[in-house]
């Protein structure tokens, strides 16, 4: 499938406000891999699909993990916001055909990011901070972090991310934790 098939089949799954925001944050991604080298053709795909299970009701949600066998760790069973990323991903895979295992990597772990996350993964997970239909506080200081250092927009996503979710006393997903200290760490050494 191209580009604009991608385009049709999110249109059927998403409200307006998610159909604009898959647009932009797959323009912030062509322009991140632009900037990072990552292969712009891929980033543009993962943009465009990272949230096309975004407006599903969570009841079918649940019921299309079960069809599909997806199983969930504790944390991911009682974090519903983290449940359109890994079915996203499987959803592209078996009903899009989207067979690039680096497109679906980035889709699946695109809201809480990993250790070893891959340029195409950093491209998306930052170009979702960043899309131009963002607008919450601290937005252009991240694009601006964005444009000189990838791994420096990583931290402050990464930190703004766990600091809402302590805030909120909503778990906080290993994976996020092990991108975190892998993050921190390298940025030290
Ligand atoms: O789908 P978007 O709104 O574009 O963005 P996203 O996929 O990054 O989702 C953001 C939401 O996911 C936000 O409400 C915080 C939540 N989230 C991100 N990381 C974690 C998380 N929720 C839990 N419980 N644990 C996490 O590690
Ligand atoms: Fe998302
Ligand atoms: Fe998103």
């Amino acid at each position: 499938m191209d580009f604009k098939s991608y385009q049709t089949a999110i249109r059927g799954l998403l409200g307006d406000k998610r159909y604009e925001h898959s647009l932009c944050v797959s323009r912030a991604a062509v322009q991140l891999a632009k900037l990072y080298g990552a292969d712009e053709e891929k980033a543009e795909t993962a943009g465009i699909l990272h949230d096309i299970m975004k407006d599903l009701p969570q009841q079918e949600q649940v019921k299309l993990m079960n069809q599909y066998g997806i199983q969930l760790t504790e944390v991911e069973r009682n974090a519903p916001k983290l449940w359109h990323a890994i079915l996203g991903a499987e959803y592209i895979r078996r009903e899009l055909g989207v067979a690039d295992s680096e497109i679906l990597q980035a889709v699946r772990y695109h809201t809480t990011a990993r250790e070893n996350m891959t340029l195409l993964d950093k491209t998306l997970f930052i170009a979702d901070f960043i899309s131009d239909d963002r607008d919450y506080p601290g937005v252009e200081h991240l694009r601006q972090v964005a444009k000189k250092s990838l791994e420096d927009a990583i931290i402050e996503g990464i930190a703004f991310t766990i600091q809402d979710l302590a805030n909120l006393k909503t778990p906080i997903h290993p994976d996020t934790i092990a991108a975190y200290n892998q993050a921190i760490l390298q940025n030290q050494s």
